[in-house]
């Protein structure tokens, strides 16, 4: 009875910050996209909803069903694998502060967490003619890095935003947080990492005329 008691002053109590909280400069329409229990700071830095202004992916958003599921590392590997949500999972963790800029010019800094690219494609034991790795998603969109930038920027498979799982409209069960890269390379709900010895592989929007390399310069 008193643990109910407790429970129920606690959510009063955040029911109550959660109404205040229009006073410090956040829109009303950031405000409601931020999710019940999203982290909003970090380390000083103002956190973005990581749910973006708008849809703008090409099938529109995606609802992975996370027991069928599986991802699979494929092409020039010498072990190929199908890995659950959980096998993911299971791997060392990361977290970084990490700012998504779409060519659309809007940008969302958002705490990612999530498992370095590099020991997944380990497991796979990569071939030695590959040098570009292809990301495969379940709305059929694909885009590509370079392998070695994955290996040396630690670019990470995230599976976590602001603290929560990743939210649908970002990509979950997994997005590719492709750091210093346009939002195009941010390859969400993806299920394949196919490695590759073509690095002129153009993906959805590559194909369509932007730039392969998709660097951000500032
Ligand atoms: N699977 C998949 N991933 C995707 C896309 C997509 O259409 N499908 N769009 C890309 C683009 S262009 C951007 S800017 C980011 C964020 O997309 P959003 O603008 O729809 O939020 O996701 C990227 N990843
Ligand atoms: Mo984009």
């Amino acid at each position: 009875m008193k643990r109910l008691f407790c429970l129920a002053s606690l959510l009063m109590c955040s029911l109550l910050l959660a109404s205040c909280s229009g006073t410090d400069g956040i829109s009303s329409a950031t405000e409601s996209r931020y999710q019940e229990l999203e982290i909003r700071e970090y380390n000083g830095v103002r956190l973005d909803p990581s749910i973006g202004p708008r849809d703008n992916s090409i099938s529109g958003v995606q609802q992975v069903n996370i027991a069928a599921y599986t991802l699979k590392v494929s092409g020039l590997v010498n072990n190929p694998l199908s890995l659950t949500y959980d096998d993911i999972l299971a791997l060392p963790a990361f977290e970084k502060l990490v700012t998504l800029n779409c060519v659309e010019g809007w940008d969302a800094t958002v705490l990612w967490k999530g498992v370095l690219l590099k020991d997944i494609i380990d497991m796979a034991s990569a071939e030695s003619a590959a040098n570009t790795v292809i990301f495969h998603s379940a709305d059929g969109y694909t885009t590509s890095l370079p392998l070695q930038d994955i290996i040396d920027k630690n670019i990470i498979l995230a599976y976590s935003s602001n603290g929560i799982t990743l939210p649908a409209e970002m990509g979950y069960p997994f997005i590719v947080v492709a750091e210093n890269k346009l939002g195009y390379k941010w390859a969400r709900w993806v299920n394949e990492i196919e490695l590759s010895d073509n690095p002129d592989y153009k993906g959805y929007w590559e194909t369509r005329g932007f730039d392969n390399e998709a660097e951000i310069t500032e």
